[in-house]
């Protein structure tokens, strides 16, 4: 407002001069339209901008700038208030768990205590003393699991009234407690052995526990499957099958050849695939009644066939006479894979590149270990006494790791380690042959345990 007041005075001054100015006609009204122009300029003025400007002071004046309220939320938050409200209550559970005075004062208080004299005395010292032997099963015995399994013991102690002995399996179940008997033995009947090569232990005790020097360890295998077969009725086929001339006997037995010239055949278990680890074969044979002096023998093998019908393909080639039934490998046949045979042969072999393939070891009726189906292929032998009787006699074959023993009528023949056996299962058969001379070839009682795994 004060810019303009100086024009106005201007022009004032201006109209007082011109009015007093002869022969002009309106002048008055011009000078008023031109006096009316000064308001336009009114337009410029600082009292326009003057509100804005007053507008973005009060924009960014101190009350909207300071977040005053805000701040004071922020610091309410981090008062003292809430930071007294977690650590001001002292919690009961806390102060049990801090290792507070109260709680050093208990622990010198157990380490001092009349506790401790107590965990080093132990049990009460024993008030029996005794020696014991485990007397059976032995060590190299096979179960079925599931049992029953006798297990037998020898105590000797100066009084053995009163004593009992305690049965468990190490890292296994208890067994059960047997009383020892006046002349020291004692057993129990168990069918709680768990599958697997497994560790006997017996204690002797008495009612206040256990004797002084009365333990014992021995080894049981017990194993999951079990073939069983007495042949005393015709054979089911879809079980049993024999090859060539073998054939179920009338008298209850398998007979493979009868007493006639080159014949030969066998058995095997359709349905059984002897799995690798340790395994127990137990049957019975007899041999005799041919032509004398007799020939030519049995066997059993395990080999290794990815599938029966190579098994079955092999046994309609396999080489008869020395080759026993059994001749698949080396010089007797085409085969190239794993086996393993225990022969029990009856007749002297020698080589003369025409019919006979090998030389026997010995002249003598023999026990003989070879390998890979080829009867050349010898590991081990023993001679043994005539066995052309036609006695029935049992075989027990028995494999722990490669460790081999074969008994006859429960007499060690074979028994020992054979590091070539590479036993990884397969397929069982048995077989026999003739020749120029003959013999019956019977064969019964088939027992086989194997899969003695945990
Ligand atoms: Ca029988
Ligand atoms: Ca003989
Ligand atoms: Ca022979
Ligand atoms: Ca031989």
């Amino acid at each position: 407002m004060r810019a303009s007041a100086p024009l106005g005075v201007a022009v004032s001054l201006f109209l007082t001069a011109c009015a007093s100015a002869p022969g002009s006609a309106t002048p008055a009204a011009d000078l008023t339209a031109i006096a009316d122009t000064p308001a336009a300029l009114d337009v410029f003025t600082p009292s326009d901008l003057a509100p804005d400007t007053a507008e973005v002071v009060e924009i960014i004046t101190p009350a909207d700038a300071t977040p005053a309220l805000d701040s004071a939320d922020a610091v309410a938050d981090l008062a003292p208030p809430d930071v007294n409200a977690d650590a001001s209550p002292p919690p009961a559970d806390v102060a049990t768990l801090d290792l507070s005075p109260i709680d050093a004062a208990e622990v010198s208080e157990v380490l001092d205590a009349p506790d401790v004299p107590a965990v080093d005395s132990g049990p009460p010292p024993p008030t029996c003393a005794a020696t014991v032997s485990i007397t059976g099963p032995s060590t190299d015995a096979f179960f079925a699991l599931g049992g029953p399994i006798t297990l037998t013991a020898m105590v000797t102690s100066v009084a053995v009234a009163g004593l009992s002995v305690a049965w468990t399996v190490q890292d296994g179940p208890a067994l059960g407690v047997s009383v020892v008997k006046v002349d020291g033995t004692t057993s129990l009947d168990t069918n709680a052995i768990p599958a697997g090569k497994r560790v006997l232990v017996a204690q002797v005790v008495d009612a206040n526990g256990a004797c002084t020097g009365g333990a014992a360890t021995s080894t049981v295998t017990v194993c999951k499957h079990e073939v069983k077969a007495d042949f005393n009725a015709a054979l089911d086929p879809l079980l049993w099958v024999t090859t060539q001339d073998a054939a179920w006997d009338p008298g209850g037995w398998i007979e493979m050849t009868y007493p006639q010239k080159s014949r030969q055949g066998a058995i095997y278990n359709a349905l059984d695939y002897v799995q690798s680890g340790d395994v127990s074969i137990h049957f019975q044979i007899a041999t005799g009644g041919g032509s004398d002096p007799g020939a030519d023998g049995m066997a059993m093998t395990i080999l290794e066939a990815s599938k029966l019908s190579e098994l079955t393909a092999l046994l309609a080639v396999a080489t008869g006479g020395g080759g026993l039934g059994y001749g698949v490998g080396g010089k007797y046949g085409a085969f190239t894979g794993h086996a393993f045979t225990v022969e029990i042969d009856t007749w002297y072999n020698q080589f003369n590149g025409n019919s006979e393939f090998h030389t026997d070891p010995t002249s003598d009726d023999h026990v003989e270990v070879t390998l890979d189906g080829d009867p050349g292929k010898s590991v081990g032998f023993i001679s043994v006494p005539e066995l052309e009787d036609l006695a029935w006699r049992s075989v027990d074959i028995t494999i722990h790791a490669t460790h081999l023993t074969v008994r006859i009528d429960g007499k060690v023949t074979i028994d020992g380690d054979f590091p070539q056996l590479e036993f990884r299962g397969g397929y069982i058969f048995f077989s026999g042959s003739t020749g120029y001379y003959t013999n019956y070839h019977r064969f019964d009682d088939l027992h086989i345990l194997h899969g003695c795994v945990p």
